[in-house]
């Protein structure tokens, strides 16, 4: 199914490193995945006489609780003890960014799925049947759905944020072209196959352990001491690994466990609280649908000279992260082109919904496929191809995005014209163009996508992180780190690093779990940022064990540390290899008494954001790509297919090909779906409908384009990259985006008078509708 003409070029530059370990490793987690080792929450060992939890969550999405009755619940035999806000001991609160997110719903409920109780019994199926026992009667309140809804009620969650530059009004009156339009964008369910789960076990003295599913091991921490009431020392989160996260369980995963914790505070017994996959689908929040609007101003000769967008987005009946999303949304509102005249508005609108939430992109998605919107609206109102706007805008060295950030290596127009040539652009339009020519019923389209992806969190404090390292006397190693294993292969990466630096073979290198009692104050694993922050972190600590272990090896040897080298498991003095083996290293620093443990703290340098003007230098660096995609519909069914997805991907100088690439073809085809076919729908009461895999359509490996190929873009990297090798795991959900103007391409061919129109995703429904539309008249 897949040509990946990538190979070629991963063998040619193998033979340029150095090290055989570079480029060539498979992903860690693989061997234990395909034989079923690996391990999650559900499989945690439990203990003897472990309570299994289920969540009681609200069956309305607003109203006022008049009563509820658990009694029938609570008579029930195996049920322990049911739990609500009433026995939280410290805050019944969960808001990370805005204090506004309750644990468990007290006298109102804000969203259908929301948390009120939590049952605890001797098993699952025991709380699921308690749960059926408990009577609840609500107040019912007005309910919003929808972010115009909210605007219009004036129900927000925070106060609007607004990026400008240049001076937009003035621009306009001077562009040949103005248009104006509306878009919208779905929501995407995270779908992360491990669903959300704790397991909460009683220590001594009133210390518990968490096991969680989490992405970030510190928030859940945090926020369990604060609704327990009790200090951070006395919480202790341990994570193998997720099974997915992709950003649903960056603030997500906290509630579960702190339930689960709540019920080991007063049972003083080990408490399991996995979700089923209807619970977490109706409880949890997803990618923050968006209503959008823009304005944008060409000159004659195609320039963007002003762009406008207001930012609707659906942000749920809480915080969350949403502030910090709507603030990733202004920041990729220009995707990769250079605006000399922008301004940018976000509204965080307070809805009914639950809590919506992180989503690999984390808003920057839905600020590109405005633009992208707009350029397709310019681009068929003024009659040429949209790639024809799209390419007279691209960025340039040292231009200055609307945040004030001046952009440095800049590949934009590297990675376009690379596609275009390597992947033979014009050819492929002809393949189109003689395609449509002759077949009636099927019809192609085709749409670049060029991608221009900010790396770093925004929030500039929370970049860092920690690396742990133990040499143990046998010459084996032991890593910790912040970083969570979702999938993505960090944990890989973090064991190439080491393993490079001592020149010692991976089996001699273990990933510890993440773990808060090693690793302490961590961000999430998120933001693209894991493997570049906590990598660095590590790099860190394995150089300075280096420059211990050259000091031992120089007095050993009785040359000069400068001369000595530490290679293949031995050292080498020059290029000489000495008798002297890591092992016998390692021992011999034991009997000098040297620390073979190193602590490393790595912090992003010259990244600064200033909120009060909404200027800075907010990233590391960025990440660029071009993808060119070719859709064919059938005219008669508004069924479809990607023909093929060619990207050029800005790798940097990638440490790990088969691991980036894995990352380049899930996310693209993540974004495919966002844009194409996964619709989440809620009724007008706020329940969720699709609630379930039959009426929700995720993409399978049939959905997959027939040709994915990926062509590293060569560049030189970048030194805030680990190892000049960029951060891969969301910037190619962007190249999805395009599957949205691929498909509408094709319905243009097919029927002259489609109105275009920018509702994503682009179900078969609609593309159905639009291939028989008649002209509107608006
Ligand atoms: N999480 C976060 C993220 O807290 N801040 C970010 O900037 C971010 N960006 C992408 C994904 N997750
Ligand atoms: Mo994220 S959207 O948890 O990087």
């Amino acid at each position: 199914m897949y040509k990946d003409k990538s190979n070629n070029q991963l063998e040619s530059k193998l033979e340029d490193v150095n090290t055989s370990l570079k480029h060539s490793i498979k992903n860690m987690d693989s061997y234990t995945h395909v034989r079923g080792e690996s391990l999650y929450v559900d499989d945690v060992n439990i203990r003897q006489g472990t309570f299994h939890a289920v969540v009681f969550d609200s069956p309305k999405a607003h109203g006022k609780i008049k009563s509820i009755d658990y009694s029938k619940a609570e008579a029930l035999e195996g049920v322990e003890r049911i739990f609500t806000y009433k026995d939280i001991p410290g805050e019944n609160e969960i808001g990370g960014i805005i204090a506004d997110e309750p644990l468990f719903a007290e006298d109102d409920v804000h969203f259908w799925g929301m948390p009120i109780a939590l049952i605890v019994a001797e098993t699952e199926f025991i709380a699921r049947q308690a749960r059926q026992l408990i009577k609840i009667d609500i107040d019912e309140l007005p309910v919003i759905t929808t972010a115009k809804q909210a605007k219009a009620k004036g129900s927000f969650i925070n106060a609007p944020r607004s990026f400008s530059i240049g001076n937009t009004e003035k621009a306009f009156a001077d562009c040949e072209y103005v248009f104006e339009g509306e878009t919208f964008s779905n929501g995407q369910e995270h779908l992360y196959i491990e669903a959300q789960g704790a397991y909460a076990e009683p220590l001594e003295n009133g210390n518990i352990k968490i096991t969680s599913s989490t992405q970030g091991p510190t928030a859940v921490q945090a926020t369990t001491a604060r609704v327990l009431g009790v200090a951070m020392h006395k919480i202790e989160i341990d994570v193998t690994r997720l099974g997915g996260g992709f950003g649903g369980k960056e603030d997500q995963a906290t509630p579960w466990a702190v339930m689960a914790a709540l019920a080991t505070f007063h049972l003083n017994q080990s408490v399991k609280l996995v979700l089923n996959r209807h619970d977490d689908l109706r409880m949890t929040g997803k990618r923050h649908p968006y209503e959008s609007s823009y304005k944008i101003g060409l000159s004659k000769d195609l320039k963007i000279l002003a762009y406008q967008a207001e930012f609707l987005q659906n942000s749920g009946a809480a915080a969350d992260l949403s502030p910090a999303i709507a603030e990733r949304t202004l920041f990729h509102a220009t995707n990769s082109y250079y605006v000399p005249n922008v301004t940018t508005t976000v509204l965080s609108c307070k809805t009914n919904l639950p809590p919506n939430t992180a989503f690999r992109g984390f808003g920057g998605p839905q600020g590109m496929f405005v633009i992208e919107s707009a350029i397709a609206k310019a681009a068929h109102e003024i009659g040429v191809p949209s790639r024809a706007i799209q390419e007279a805008n691209l960025l340039d060295e040292n231009d200055t995005f609307s945040y004030g950030q001046i952009a440095k290596q800049v590949e934009a127009k590297n990675s376009w014209n690379s596609a275009k040539s390597v992947y033979h652009l014009e050819t492929l339009e002809q393949e189109v163009e003689a395609f449509n020519r002759v077949n009636k019923i099927f019809k192609k389209g085709m749409a670049l996508m060029p991608i221009t992806f900010g790396i770093s969190f925004t929030n500039t404090p929370m970049n860092h992180a920690r690396a742990l390292v133990h040499i143990y006397l046998d010459g084996s190693v032991g890593i910790s780190t912040a970083a969570v294993e979702m999938g993505q292969g960090v944990n890989t990466k973090m064991m190439q690093i080491a393993a490079d630096v001592f020149s010692i073979p991976i089996d001699k290198i273990k990933i510890e779990t993440t773990n808060t009692t090693r690793v302490a104050n961590t961000s999430p694993s998120a933001a693209s940022s894991t493997a570049d922050l906590n990598g660095k972190a590590t790099l860190m600590a394995c150089n300075t064990l280096v420059d211990r272990l050259k000091a031992v090896a120089s007095e050993d040897l009785q040359v000069s540390e400068k001369d000595i080298i530490l290679k293949n498991e031995f050292v080498y003095i020059n290029d000489l290899k000495s008798d002297l083996s890591w092992t016998e290293l390692i021992s011999k620093a034991m009997l000098k008494r040297v620390a073979l443990t190193e602590n490393a703290h790595y912090a992003t340098p010259e990244i600064h954001f200033d909120k009060t003007i909404e200027k800075g230098h907010p990233f590391a660096y960025h990440v660029y790509g071009t993808a060119i995609i070719t859709a064919t519909v059938d005219c008669i069914r508004g069924t479809y297919e990607f023909d093929s997805v060619k990207m050029v991907h800005d790798y940097g100088k990638s440490m790990s090909e088969g691991i980036d690439l894995g990352q380049v073809e899930g996310a693209l085809v993540q974004g495919i779906g966002w844009m194409t076919m996964e619709e989440i729908a809620y009724s007008h009461e706020g329940k969720l409908l699709s609630n379930a895999l039959s009426t929700y359509k995720v993409p399978d490996i049939f959905s997959v384009p027939k040709n994915v190929e990926t062509i590293p873009l060569e560049t030189e990297g970048h030194d805030q990259a680990i190892l000049k090798s960029k951060a891969v795991g969301e910037p190619p959900l962007m190249y999805g985006i395009g599957a949205y103007f691929a498909l509408q391409n094709a319905i243009k061919a097919f029927n002259p008078n489609y109105n275009l129109k920018f509702h994503a995703p682009m179900t078969p429904e609609k593309v159905l509708m639009s291939l028989y539309e008649k002209q509107e008249h608006n």
